[in-house]
């Protein structure tokens, strides 16, 4: 009777701990995102031009964009400046090249002060790379940031994959003692019959 009791609880704690860790796994694999930057003269520190995550923080390099190796991302760029044309692009280096995972945002035609431009991608290689304005001399004004693209989201999706990991080992640990409590109930019975 106890030892079906441990057998049962040991049962829905697996199966409980399985779901669990499944959700997870779907839920990394399946999040896209949507990014803002806003795009114009640098509202402090240093630098001409810049990118910000708000329209009144735009800095010099911009705001490091932390991205997940195929996940879908949305970027929408505002053009916050009052009679200067902007753009966006993903490079391998700090230089106007062909856009990384088709990453561009209107790169030669350039998105007109007040105005904004989207693109949807997913980068499928990991690695650092930059995002720059393709405005003739606006890298070297200071339009540019930082690409990470990295296998896993930094945090915290990735905290929960280990933890779910230790507690399946918690669970065979517990099916391990529930096997030794259950010799043990039987032990002397054994002993007074032989
Ligand atoms: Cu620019």
């Amino acid at each position: 009777m106890q030892n079906r009791i441990f057998l049962v609880l040991t049962l829905i704690l697996v199966i409980g701990l399985i779901s669990t860790l499944t959700a997870t796994t779907t839920k990394a694999a399946t999040s896209g995102t949507s990014i803002t930057l806003y795009a114009g003269p640098v509202t402090s520190g240093s630098g001409t031009y810049g990118y910000g995550t708000s329209a009144s923080k735009i800095t010099s390099p911009g705001p490091t964009l932390n991205l997940v190796e195929g996940t879908a991302y949305t970027i929408t760029v505002n053009n916050v400046a009052t009679n200067m044309a902007h753009s966006f692009e993903i490079v391998s280096t700090k230089a106007i090249s062909t856009p990384l995972f088709g990453a561009g945002i209107d790169i030669t035609s350039f998105i007109p002060a007040g105005s904004s431009g989207q693109v949807t991608f997913t980068p499928n290689q990991t690695g650092n790379f930059y995002y720059v304005c393709t405005v003739p001399a606006h890298i070297g004004l200071g339009m540019w940031g930082n690409v990470v693209v990295s296998t896993t989201t930094p945090s915290p999706t990735v905290a929960e994959f280990p933890s779910a990991l230790t507690l399946i080992f918690v669970a065979l640990a517990i099916t391990a003692m529930a096997a030794f409590v259950a010799r043990q109930k039987n032990r002397p019975k054994n002993f007074v019959k032989s």
